[in-house]
């Protein structure tokens, strides 16, 4: 640890006082049974005992640091967003996981990263939570708790395995595009600082003049993307499952700081409606040739936590945590996670997990919102209601009236049609044969039959022809090799 005391502290109990031993209980003899009134024994064993709080349900295996963005670009065109204004440096905290594993599961599994941002900025806290994958398995929330129980343990043997994986997949086509670039060697990045970032869905971004754009983001590695070969992940997993994190906070320790140029593809608002594909679908990604990347700024990882648990494990993000000059999209994944992160936060860490240090915005908090479990902060003088003609916070305007998007319809349960010169498959088929070189394709094969061992016949089939849609030649390999 870097910041142990240097002359010993006397040490107290959790009220302050002097504790009398750290290492012998109070006893009726010295082989006697131990006493109940042996309070700093019974607080300490108390506290062990509630340590832990649950852990994500998915992505609970992660690592962060602290940094900052600074914003080298002119975008302020296409947002009124103080944070990306030209020249504006934000605090920032990142949080990079695997999905589907537990905590202390290994680093270099072959699995989705999360990309989860939080930015500090002097409007309230910014959230961007993306992957290091621009698209996602999955196109309505509905699905995602049946996806990830697909991708977790069986009941009965609490084993991961490829069947339920394999089933759901082949199940739901829309997965197709995710699983190619799963499968393919960005699987398993090298470390977290060797890969891109994304903030996967579309979002919406609102000038000063209330003209509207959609708005892609990335983050893109400086330092080069590099991933590992499954035989090389497998052997660090058994010798160094914290391999990832090992190497982001010795990079950032030695300080060698890891940084992402920052860039986004605007959509014009009218646009962004008749494009191709349907860029509400985040199993899809927009061209860059139709709208090409255009530069932001840097963002930079330089400060390691103090405390793991304080500042990441307790790191609470939530897409819900917008500030003005950005909105939703009607994604329809996006619009379920404006629920389920905030919800998860009050459930795993507690309702007042906003004034937790790492989750506290460096603004002034004036909310009606009061007590609940473990409160500490308030505001003196400050009526609980509204209105009033106390003095309490007023609403002078509201920044996000011009943040809208148009919607008309009947209320339906329907899915979510797919553009006319699109299916499941295609954009598939474009990573896979275009983006993907033969020799990165012999790889993927390889890697897809290696996940089929354990596999029935009849999930073994639908495999085949799953990639079959995706291309002809690759399932037939699949097929041949498996
Ligand atoms: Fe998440 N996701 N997710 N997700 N996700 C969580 O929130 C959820 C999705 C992502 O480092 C949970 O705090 C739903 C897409 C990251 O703390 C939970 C849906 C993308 C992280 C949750 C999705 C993500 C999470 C678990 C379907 C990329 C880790 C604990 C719409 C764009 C954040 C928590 C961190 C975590 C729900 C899909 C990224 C349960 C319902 C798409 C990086 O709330």
């Amino acid at each position: 640890m870097s910041d142990a005391p240097k002359k010993p502290v006397r040490a107290t109990t959790d009220t302050g006082a002097p504790v009398p031993s750290h290492e012998i209980s109070q006893s009726v003899g010295p082989n006697g049974p131990l006493l109940l009134q042996d309070f700093h024994f019974l607080e300490h064993m108390a506290h062990f005992n509630r340590e832990r709080v649950p852990e994500r349900n998915v992505h609970a295996k992660g690592s962060g640091a602290f940094g900052y963005l600074e914003v080298t670009g002119d975008v302020s065109q296409y947002t009124k967003a103080a944070l990306f204004q030209p020249g504006t440096k934000t605090d920032m905290l990142a949080r990079f996981s695997t999905v589907a594993g537990e905590m202390g599961s290994p680093d270099t599994v072959r699995d989705p990263r999360g990309f989860a941002l939080k930015f500090y900025t002097s409007e309230g806290n910014y959230d961007l939570v993306g992957n290091n994958t621009p698209v996602f398995f999955i196109r309505d929330t509905m699905k995602f708790p049946h996806f990830i129980r697909s991708q977790k343990r069986q009941p009965d043997s609490g084993l991961q395995d490829f069947e339920m994986r394999w089933d759901f997949w082949t199940l739901s086509p829309e997965s197709a595009h995710q699983v190619t670039y799963l499968m393919g060697d960005r699987g398993i990045p090298k470390t977290f600082r060797h890969m891109h970032g994304f903030g996967s869905h579309t979002y919406l971004w609102v000038n000063e003049a209330g003209e509207r754009f959609w708005v892609k983001y990335h983050f893109k590695t400086n330092q080069g993307i590099q991933n590992l070969t499954g035989p090389e992940a497998d052997a660090l997993a058994g010798t160094d499952p914290d391999a990832h994190r090992r190497d982001l906070f010795d990079s950032i320790k030695a300080g060698d700081f890891p940084s992402w140029t920052v860039a986004v593809q605007l959509i014009p608002y009218e646009e962004g409606l008749s494009y191709r594909y349907n860029i509400f679908d985040v199993t899809k990604v927009v061209s860059q040739q139709d709208y090409p990347l255009i530069e932001v700024g840097t963002m930079v990882l330089d400060r390691n936590p103090e405390n793991h648990f304080a500042q990441i494990e307790q790191a609470a993000f939530e897409p819900s945590a917008l500030v003005p000059g950005i909105g939703f999209s009607p994604d329809k994944m996006l619009q379920g996670r404006i629920f389920a992160y905030a919800d998860t936060h009050r459930h795993r860490i507690g309702p007042n997990y906003h004034q937790l240090p790492v989750n506290a915005p460096q603004v002034e908090v004036a909310s009606y919102n009061q007590d609940g479990a473990m409160r500490y902060g308030y505001r003196t003088n400050h009526p609980p209601y509204f209105p009033n003609s106390k003095g309490g916070p007023e609403v002078a305007d509201d920044p996000w009236a011009d943040t809208t998007f148009d919607v008309s319809g009947d209320i339906v349960r329907e899915k979510q049609p797919l553009s006319a010169d699109d299916d499941d498959f295609g954009q598939a088929r474009i990573l896979l044969t275009e983006v993907m070189d033969a020799d990165e394709r012999s790889r993927l094969v390889e890697t897809v039959a290696g996940t089929l061992a354990g596999v029935t016949p009849e999930v073994r089939d639908r495999v085949y022809d799953y990639w079959r849609a995706i291309d002809k030649e690759t399932g037939d390999r699949i097929a041949a090799a498996s």
